[in-house]
């Protein structure tokens, strides 16, 4: 039996609230005490992959996926899985145009696979069991090798049973930097931020990835504990006024962040797959799960003061931020030095020509959410995605995507391998224009984007990015060209 689920979700809002409760808990009061101001990094730290390749355009690193203890906070700490024993994993350097080699070993109890979320690789890359390549099974290896062709902040994460391994902890940044990008700020003022949670339970182990059942993949599973690069609410020490580069990146497996410097503005530079063809400023910034931001931000406070990097709460369905609290994200503490003027901020430009709508191909997807059979069900166009037929694009070819979303609940909608670029409804570009692989698709809203496919064939993966909605059948795939048939469709479910 088929009803739309809507009707008995809306009916009974109270019970919803308990229920988010009980699926998120209540957060818990893990801030950590800053230590004295001098013992205090300027940038919250993050580790980085060691380099072995002496050639100055390759980066040629290796990375174990394995369970590990963590600390989370000075008396905190969890068994998570990891990459190289670290959370997140170690952030990989490299520059555009460099060739990225990844010994990856897979130390974990299950298969996996590690996706490289917005790098344009070719789909033998692309890290999708059945697609790309086989899982890699517990004790086995696999090397990813392929060019990073365009700067921005990417990141990676498994591609089996994603919501439960994401959740777990298993995420990392690849940062590929553009020398000449325009943007001259020193280095000890470039900072990679990698937000994301984490589910623990009273006993100090992981929450499963089920708890809360069929309520848990609608809502979406959050973790109760927010972490910054890894650690809950961390300090830093910086001048005030000081001007600041911040490469965001949102890998929590649900969570949307909200994010306020006190109304202070944020100079939005780039998004998703770099710079955007012009800057512009905002007092906040919305983050959904799988979307980065590039910014520029110049801190001001009283000199020996402090100022907070909070999110604030934000409703991605059913009045979410009502169950929520502010969270405090960084805590700046200002030197006694006197506070730096506003300076005028770098106003990075970058040509990106606009796809035309003209003569491109018409995709439209609708998403809906059913009960079938007394469980949730996300679809694309009336199927979830184990019934779902592939969408078909020809190398070359520009297609016109209009995602329509009749769930009362938002969608980061996520593209593989490509970028696309957002539209009105009459197809003309949305300004500045951007690179964008995930966009959020707001309840009741439709989004348009163009999207160019190139020659590398393949069946490629979209799918929403509350990886919880797309194990629920909020996925689906595009046929590039005439790859060979995939089981992918058996593989998940
Ligand atoms: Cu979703």
């Amino acid at each position: 039996m088929r009803t739309p689920l809507s009707f008995s979700l809306s009916s009974s809002v109270a019970t919803l609230g308990a229920c988010f409760i009980a699926l998120f808990g209540s957060v818990p009061c893990l801030h950590a005490q800053s230590a004295v101001d001098e013992a205090l990094p300027r940038t919250v730290p993050l580790r980085e992959a060691q380099d072995r390749n002496p050639d100055p355009r390759v980066v040629e690193v290796d990375l174990t996926a394995r369970v590990a203890r963590v600390k989370t906070g000075p008396s905190q700490s969890v068994e998570a899985w990891t990459y190289d024993g670290d959370l997140p994993g170690p952030l990989i350097r490299t520059k555009v145009g460099d060739r990225l080699i990844v010994h990856f070993k897979n130390a974990l109890p299950q298969p996996t696979t590690v996706h490289w979320h917005g790098i344009r690789v070719p789909i033998q890359m692309d890290g999708v069991p059945g697609i790309s390549q086989p899982d890699v099974e517990p004790g086995g290896s696999f090397t990813y090798d392929f060019v990073v062709p365009d700067a921005g902040l990417y990141w990676y994460h498994p591609h089996v049973m994603s919501a439960a391994q994401v959740g777990f902890g298993l995420y990392g940044a690849v940062l590929v930097e553009d020398p000449n990008d325009g943007i001259t700020i020193d280095k000890a003022d470039q900072q990679v931020l990698v937000l994301s949670d984490i589910a623990i339970q009273d006993d100090g182990t992981l929450e499963p990835p089920d708890s809360g059942g069929d309520a848990g993949n609608v809502f979406g599973r959050e973790g109760q504990i927010v972490l910054v690069n890894g650690r809950v609410s961390p300090s830093v020490s910086l001048r005030a006024g000081t001007l600041q580069r911040w490469r965001i990146v949102n890998t929590a497996k649900s969570r949307y962040f909200q994010l306020v410097l006190d109304g202070q503005p944020f100079t939005i530079v780039g998004v998703d797959g770099g710079l955007t063809t012009a800057p512009v400023t905002r007092d906040q910034v919305v983050i959904a799960a799988g979307e980065r931001v590039d910014l520029l931000v110049a801190p001001q406070g009283k000199p020996g003061g402090q100022l907070v990097l909070r999110g604030m709460p934000y409703d991605r369905g059913y009045g979410s931020s009502e169950f929520r609290a502010v969270e405090d994200l960084v805590t700046f503490n200002f030197t006694n030095e006197p506070a730096l003027p506003n300076a005028a901020r770098p106003n990075p430009s970058r040509p990106i020509e606009s796809l035309s709508a003209e003569g491109a191909t018409r995709v439209s997807l609708e998403l809906t959410l059913v009960g079938v059979d007394g469980k949730s069900e996300f679809q694309v166009n009336g199927v979830p995605f184990w019934k779902s037929k592939p969408i078909a694009a020809k190398p070359g070819e520009t297609q016109l995507w209009t995602i329509t979303n009749k769930v009362k609940w938002a969608h980061p909608m996520h593209m593989h391998g490509f970028f696309f670029q957002l539209v009105d409804e009459a197809g003309k570009p949305i300004q500045p224009i951007a690179l964008k692989d995930t966009v959020d698709v707001p309840i009741n809203k439709t989004v348009r984007y163009l999207i160019k496919f190139d020659d590398r064939e393949g069946e490629w993966m979209f799918h929403c990015h509350i990886l919880d909605h797309a194990e629920a059948g909020l996925m689906g795939t595009v046929r590039l060209g005439n790859p060979p048939p995939s089981d992918i469709r058996h593989t998940h479910r």
